[in-house]
């Protein structure tokens, strides 16, 4: 079924006559539309659905976003929004409540004349938990351009760089190869700052025998990559290996295991049971992976609290890790899309640890 047929429905059983499509994330995904100000009306029973934005992207707008009526705003949005409604009728309008702040709602109801505003989690929320054919070629293009630059990475990393050179070795690397921009601040942390799940690259010069913990992704048209491998330059000591294949047998479980009908929590089990085995259970302090797309973070969540059913479709980062302050920390962090049979690894980088 169509998305727009899917929200279309989704508005009947809520029994709204329209829901406000506020965020740019959401927009893209119904419309098309890549601008950065505008929104969605999507309409119970009528015919049309609008798309109301400014005059700076009026044709980006037609061109884009084909199938829904322009509303181009002039005073304010909210202003044209109230005019809109009581031109067609619209008196229950749901809202984002996720993303509508207090100060938006506020000006919203200012302006709404007999409209009553409903808060309500966006339809495109749980839609986009499945990715299309057409969103995973898009996934997988991102993804293949960060499974590069970390061999290129491997080629070019040594003693004596600092951590930012080597992120910015791999963001220039992931822009040549057309990611548009990057997914998140690039991590790239060694020896004790690799404790730090997120620490991002300073200036410190890496040595031999140190972990090098780098989690980095890029966008394509929209989608995201994640991608955490974590190095050792020379050498491991006998404690880095142990740790490093405690890690990876963790993934590995998750990644033999993982199938749809399963709870997202149970997934989350499966890794953090392993490594709680071994004694580490306190230096796994975050969730096993989320959901990538549009957003680097989004539904569902492979956490201990995310009783999501995991269906084909899914793509999710499978990504233990361990932290011990003062010594490092250790993750690896694989993209998988859920299958009728289990997962497909969907990143293709090598499981590499001594560089
Ligand atoms: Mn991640």
């Amino acid at each position: 079924m169509p998305k727009l047929t899917q929200v279309k429905k989704w508005l009947q059983e809520k029994e709204v006559d329209a829901f406000l499509i506020s965020k740019p994330e959401h927009c893209f995904y119904l419309s098309g539309f890549t601008g950065t100000s505008g929104c969605l009306v999507i309409t119970n029973s009528l015919e049309k659905n609008f798309l109301i934005t400014d005059f700076r992207y009026q044709e980006q707008a037609t061109e884009q976003a084909k199938g829904y009526d322009l509303v181009l705003w002039k005073e304010t949005l909210f202003q044209t929004l109230g005019e809109l409604f009581q031109q067609y009728g619209l008196k229950k309008v749901g809202i984002d409540q996720a993303e509508i702040t207090l100060a938006t709602y506020e000006k919203l109801k200012k302006n709404l004349v007999d409209v009553a505003l409903f808060p309500l989690s966006d339809p495109c929320v749980a839609l986009r938990k499945i990715k299309s054919i057409e969103e995973l070629k898009l996934l997988k293009k991102a993804i293949e351009i960060s499974d590069k630059a970390f061999l290129h990475i491997l080629e070019f990393i040594h003693p004596g760089l600092t951590e930012k050179e080597i992120a910015l070795e791999l963001e220039f690397f992931m822009r040549r190869l057309g990611g548009t921009k990057m997914a998140f601040e690039t991590i790239v942390a060694s020896k004790n700052r690799a404790a730090l799940p997120h620490g991002v690259a300073s200036s410190r010069v890496v040595q031999t025998g140190d972990l090098v913990l780098m989690d980095f992704g890029t966008v394509y048209q929209g989608y995201h990559s994640d991608l955490t491998r974590t190095i050792v330059l020379g050498e491991p000591d006998a404690l880095q290996e142990e740790r490093y294949k405690l890690v990876l047998k963790a993934q590995e479980a998750v990644l033999q295991e993982i199938q749809p009908g399963m709870r997202a929590c149970e997934a989350d089990a499966l890794a953090r049971n392993i490594i709680a085995e071994a004694g580490y259970g306190k230096n796994f302090g975050h969730s096993l992976g989320h959901g990538v797309g549009l957003e680097i973070h989004e539904s569902p969540s492979l956490s201990p609290r995310d009783a999501t059913i995991l269906e084909p479709g899914m793509v999710l980062t499978v990504e233990p890790g361990i932290y011990i302050s003062g010594w490092g920390g250790i993750r690896i962090e694989d993209m998988v899309v859920i299958t009728p049979g289990g997962c497909e690894r969907l990143t293709k980088s090598p499981q590499v640890f001594k560089v």
